[in-house]
């Protein structure tokens, strides 16, 4: 692995940070940029009333000075605002304050985590189930972006369906009647990588396999349940005639003219745009809630009402994009070197230099 990432933080906890290891030194980076794609995760419609609360903005705590990265790791901050409703009850030293939460939300990681860690408290699973931590992949995610552009390469994306409806007003039309009803709903959004050279990745190990990091980045996502790359779904009903995009050439160049595997080929990118599409469960924290059992008492009870959101799949699809590039400047640090920035677009230059004359890729 040549870019890492790692956070800690909980929902309701005084700051949420993580640590990027990896990036390449010069890469020159603003918190505005950063702050802009906080920004961006915490719009969408069906947003619950935390986002009232909230208003994240990047602290740089290492790794960058004067602008740019200088190759150590970067430490990125984000304060929690509500963390003053809940310095007390979420207090790191004392003795504990509050009602715990004793009763799991179907869907959720409440009842297993519990269990798994011996917590009464189902309070001590949810505060790091909650997507709330999904703030620093957004955060890390913008200075691998950052560094990304410089090498030609622009990361994009859009909510394709929610609930099973597409189209904006049905769209919003489905998640006030799901709100209405105390209850939730899911969608499937897509990502779109471009600008990124045939020859990322391996087929020569599993381990290896690009596609299959996007889609372990991308099914790590809170309520993240099928990733598809390209038209893997449909795919699957057709010949194969109807599915392998083929291969032209023109004036010594080679193209294609469809992009039915999206861009990935063997395990490897093939030079067209990385598309993946994930697909959302509804948030199982629900206003009207589910049937469960009280972990205490051992008795029948309904789940918890935590505040929550009816639909976040706007806010899904940005950490997709940050997933994305995390995992693409991955890819690109472990071919083209990530110590320098000069000498990584040098071995970049290169290497397209070559694909374009001796492959016409
Ligand atoms: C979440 C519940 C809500 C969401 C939260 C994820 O928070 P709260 O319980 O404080 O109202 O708003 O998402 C975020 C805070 C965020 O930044 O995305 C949950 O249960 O997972």
């Amino acid at each position: 692995m040549a870019v890492r990432y790692i956070s800690g933080g909980e929902s309701h906890g005084s700051r949420l940070i993580c640590i990027l290891e990896g990036l390449p030194a010069g890469v020159k980076v603003s918190s505005e940029f950063v702050n802009a794609g906080l920004k961006r995760r915490q719009g969408g419609y069906g947003r619950g009333g935390r986002m009232k609360i909230e208003s994240d903005r990047v602290e740089f705590l290492s790794g960058i000075r004067f602008g740019e990265t200088i190759g150590s790791p970067i430490t990125l901050s984000v304060e929690n605002r509500d963390w003053k409703n809940w310095s007390e009850r979420m207090s790191a030293e004392g003795s504990p304050f509050g009602e715990k939460v004793t009763n799991a939300r179907p869907g959720h990681a409440d009842l297993t985590g519990a269990a798994k860690f011996a917590r009464s408290d189902v309070r001590d699973i949810l505060e790091r189930s909650s997507a709330r931590e999904t703030t620093m992949r957004v955060a890390a995610g913008a200075l691998c972006k950052i560094f990304l552009q410089s090498c030609g390469v622009e990361i994009s994306s859009a909510v394709l369906s929610v609930g099973g409806v597409t189209g904006e007003q049905e769209i919003k039309n489905r998640i006030d009647a799901a709100k209405n009803l105390g209850d939730t709903v899911g969608g499937i959004f897509e990502v779109k990588v471009s600008g990124v050279p045939a020859g990322l990745g391996s087929h020569i190990q599993w381990d290896r396999k690009l596609d299959a990091k996007f889609a372990a980045a991308f099914m790590s996502i809170q309520a993240i349940k099928a990733v598809e790359l390209g038209d893997g779904f449909s795919n699957a009903t057709k010949l194969g005639s109807e599915v392998h995009d083929e291969i032209f050439i023109d004036g010594g160049k080679i193209f294609r003219k469809t992009n039915r595997a999206g861009g990935f080929e063997g395990g490897m990118t093939n030079g067209e745009d990385l598309i993946i599409r994930a697909a959302m469960k509804p948030i199982p924290t629900l206003m009207k809630p589910l049937q469960t059992v009280d972990i205490a008492t051992k008795l029948a009870t309904t789940a918890s009402k935590e505040r929550s959101d009816t639909c976040a799949i706007w806010a899904a699809a940005v950490v997709g994009e940050a997933m994305a590039a995390i995992v693409t400047a991955d890819a690109f640090t472990e071919k083209f070197g990530g110590d320098a920035l000069c000498d990584t677009l040098a071995n970049l230059e290169n290497y397209r230099a070559r694909l374009a004359r001796d492959f016409g890729l």
